[in-house]
């Protein structure tokens, strides 16, 4: 039954067609949610989606209507533009909404509950003027599944909107199954007042503000996806919460099967921070890919389960090129539904990116609106063709490497769980962990990484990132790696866990010492390993693989001679970076982290105590032969 007063509200404001869709989900929880929220935003136009094709065509039409997004030369292509400042995540402006009482650490940006709530509604108010309020369900994991989680989405972008149905499985039918529940993820965004260009204009009111008590994420005058896409990382903040208190684990993970010896495919997950390689890595060639960016991650009967909370990739585009990704190349070259996101667009509707290895026009249009070869903005800072932040957002099922369990509605079995950061000195290309515990701390809790422009800031500076969720956690950082640590208590057989750094760099030279598909054999290594068909090398801060073996990798796999000189380069264990990591590490958890599990420092302890006991035989450069023979 619907309160007579919301009713009224709804009808009122409702045409009969959306009043209709909407009132077939009998759940009054969300009438008032929805009634609430269109009377304060106050747009002039509703659209309900009921997730069926005529709907999706309707978001898809009014995103070229509105002007968010442009159609482009390859049919089903369009372009869409951020503003100039509103270009990646927002950490300063994203905060949790805290009650008295509550206490979140102090590495996780907060604010009192009741005043920021005064404080976002003050700025929703009547926002969506002259604007059409897009209403649209949605499932976060395969749908009929014991992962699912139900959301609702209020936009007023088309763009956002459609970016959405792209990246996410339709729920309304689910909404309409469950009937009354107030488990729902609730998202309120506004891209606000626009300027001639379409992107939002009071960047100085941009708010994302994350209410845990309610399970609602409020987003204004922003459109960047990370800023206002719900289902994405705002969604993500409230997941991590309910599995903290459920159980089970939320991670900023890729999923995806590597595929071994006799046809058999070992699935993988993987956690990597923003622009550190986790959408090439799940979209090698020869594999196979279930997901690259968020994991739910559940014990079941034992086992690790994990799925896929989306159905498609916000990839960045940037150093995309048709030698190293040819999987992506094809994609983003070929018909079909994307939204480009920041590139260089010109006259004729082509896309041009940075690093795609092809000539770039001198001018086009791009984030800065008209663009030419060294355009200089307001800071005098060269403008690049296209923004290092820059995305495309298509289906994971225009992907010839697409996974045939990404709906499977009890995911896949995962036998190794993989943590890798931007890393120019310390960490060698590929090592296991001794075991579950030793995994967790040293390799995933102690993760860091140099940043990047996926978050507004200055680029380059080391920041610890621990299972790259930093910026997602919702929940104390000691209070999430010990849940991590205690996942694996619940296991039968624990997933193998590993480190892979991509970013090595020679200490004479500073060059990288690895090739960006040099990454194939690590992965080919850990299916070996976890099949046990691989030795390793005792190292003092984990398993490295034999020369032997990575040798006849590169040849079967890349058809390429992988020199003794480039594995010792390598696989070179650096005592004293990884002695200052410790120490870095140890401090941040000391005093930086409140409720740290004993456990770290006891397992930080032994890693320091064998790293000192090596180079008291070795040197502070110990070459992998050095340990091999003991
Ligand atoms: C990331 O930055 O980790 C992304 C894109 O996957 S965003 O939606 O901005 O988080
Ligand atoms: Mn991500």
């Amino acid at each position: 039954m619907i309160e007579d007063y919301i009713d009224d509200i709804l009808k009122e404001r409702l045409d009969e067609d959306n009043y209709n869709k909407l009132i077939r989900i009998k759940n009054p929880y969300l009438h008032r949610f929805i009634a609430k929220y269109v009377q304060l935003c106050n747009p002039d136009k509703i659209f309900v989606s009921d997730g069926s094709e005529e709907s999706i065509e309707y978001i898809r039409k009014a995103a070229i209507k509105n002007g968010e997004e442009k159609p482009l030369a390859i049919r089903g292509h369009t372009v869409h533009f951020d503003g100039y400042y509103d270009q990646a995540r927002d950490r300063e402006h994203t905060k949790f909404l805290v009650s008295k009482g509550v206490d979140l650490g102090s590495s996780l940006r907060t604010t009192d509950r009741e005043k920021g709530l005064k404080e976002i509604h003050e700025i929703l108010k009547d926002i969506m003027n002259g604007h059409e309020l897009y209403i649209c369900f949605y499932s976060l994991g395969p749908t009929n599944s014991v992962f699912s989680i139900p959301c609702v989405q209020l936009t007023d972008s088309s763009y956002v909107a459609h970016s959405e149905n792209i990246l996410y499985r339709q729920g309304y039918d689910e909404f309409v199954r469950r009937g009354e529940t107030n488990y729902v993820f609730k998202f309120v965004h506004s891209e606000g007042e626009l300027d001639e260009r379409k992107t939002s204009k009071n960047i100085s009111k941009r708010r994302i503000y994350i209410d845990l008590e309610t399970d609602t994420v409020y987003s204004a005058n922003t459109q960047y996806g990370g800023n206002t896409i719900g289902l994405k990382k705002l969604a993500m903040r409230l997941a991590i919460n309910h599995a903290a208190k459920e159980g089970w684990l939320t991670e900023h993970m890729l999923v995806m099967g590597i595929h071994g010896p006799k046809n058999r495919v070992t699935y993988i997950t993987g956690a990597f921070p923003s622009m550190c390689g986790k959408t090439s890595t799940a979209m090698l060639e020869g594999e196979t890919i279930v997901g690259d960016d968020i994991a739910y991650i559940r014990e079941i009967n034992g086992e690790t389960k994990a799925v896929n909370v989306e159905k498609g990739v916000f990839g960045i585009i940037k150093g995309i090129n048709s030698k190293d990704d040819p999987i992506q190349w094809k994609v983003l070259h070929t018909p079909n539904e994307i939204i480009f996101s920041n590139v260089l667009v010109d006259e004729k509707g082509n896309v041009y990116w940075q690093g795609m290895n092809r000539e770039i026009p001198d001018k086009g249009y791009n984030h800065s609106g008209e663009w030419w070869n060294g355009k200089k903005d307001k800071e005098g800072k060269e403008i690049p063709c296209s923004h290092p932040n820059a995305r495309f957002t298509v289906a994971l099922e225009a992907f010839e490497n697409l996974d045939p369990n990404l709906d499977n509605p009890e995911g896949v079995r995962i036998d190794a769980i993989v943590y890798g950061g931007r890393d120019s000195d310390t960490w060698v290309p590929i090592q296991e962990a001794f075991n579950w515990e030793h995994g967790i701390i040293t390799k995933g809790a102690s993760l860091e990484s140099e940043r990047t422009a996926a978050v507004l800031g200055k680029e380059g500076i080391r920041e610890f990132n621990p299972m790259s969720n930093l910026d997602f956690l919702s929940i104390p950082i000691g209070k999430y790696v010990e849940i991590n640590l205690d996942f694996g208590k619940k296991l039968r057989k624990k997933p193998k866990i590993f480190a892979v750094n991509y970013f090595i760099k020679d200490k004479e030279t500073g060059e990288y010492l690895t090739e960006k598909n040099d990454k194939k054999i690590w992965y080919k290594w850990i299916d070996l390993r976890v099949h046990n068909e691989a030795e390793a090398i005792e190292t003092p801060t984990g398993y490295i693989p034999l020369y032997e073996d990575l040798k006849k990798l590169f040849k079967k796999i890349l058809d390429k001679e992988y020199p003794k000189k480039n594995y010792e380069k390598q696989f070179m264990i650096r005592i004293p970076e990884n002695l200052a990591k410790i120490e870095r590490i140890k401090k941040i958890y000391e005093e930086k982290v409140k409720d740290t599990p004993k456990i770290l420092f006891e397992i930080l302890e032994e890693e320091k105590k064998r790293l000192v006991e090596t180079k008291q035989k070795h040197g502070d450069y110990v070459s992998p032969y050095d340990l091999l023979v003991e």
